[in-house]
């Protein structure tokens, strides 16, 4: 009798599980195949990683990749290091280092995103790579647009060739500085 009452007491713990399967599975299965999606999407170990990672979409723009990493080189003013992936500021154009203005550059952007420092990089959604394989994008260093920046302090200009093959064309400070 005592096993009948516990065959009885299993099946029913049994059946409430499979009763709940449906409830909790819709959710489960959703997720996953999100996840799977954005794997399917990307082609380099950088964006398997952050497939892997959690994702800031906040302030980006657009669907391309957006993740807060650490600012780890500082090339000149135009180019740097995020999680060790370089990163080309989309629409502006700093002096290269050893011509005039080039330091000044480098130095604003030392100071406004310095190394260890935590940014957010919003990759430009239409032109997502340059020629050299950097990852283009706009990046906030805290509160700060470092693209815009640059240009508000006269050390870099907007490369107006570039303004149609940019998501961030028809940003106020895009337009300000020479995208029509
Ligand atoms: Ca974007």
């Amino acid at each position: 009798m005592k096993t009948l009452y516990l065959l009885l007491g299993f099946s029913v713990i049994i059946g409430l599980a499979l009763l709940a399967t449906p409830l909790v599975a819709p959710s489960f299965f959703t997720t996953t195949k999100t996840a799977t999606m954005y794997v399917t999407d990307t082609t380099t170990s950088l964006e398997t990683h952050l497939a892997t990672t959690t994702q800031f979409r906040f302030p980006c723009k657009g669907r391309a990749l957006c993740w807060e990493g650490t600012v780890t080189h500082i090339t000149d003013g135009d180019t740097l290091e995020v999680d060790g992936t370089k990163i080309r500021l989309a629409l502006v154009t700093a002096p290269e280092m050893g011509k005039p203005g080039g330091l000044e550059a480098k130095s604003f952007v030392e100071k406004l995103c310095p190394i260890g420092s935590k940014v957010i990089v919003d990759q430009d959604d239409k032109q997502s790579k340059d020629s050299y394989g950097r990852v283009v994008g706009l990046v906030w260093c805290g509160d700060k647009n470092l693209n815009a920046e640059l240009l508000y302090a006269g050390l870099a200009k907007i490369d107006t060739t570039v303004c149609s093959r940019s998501e961030f064309q028809d940003e106020d400070w895009a337009k300000k500085y020479g995208c029509h």
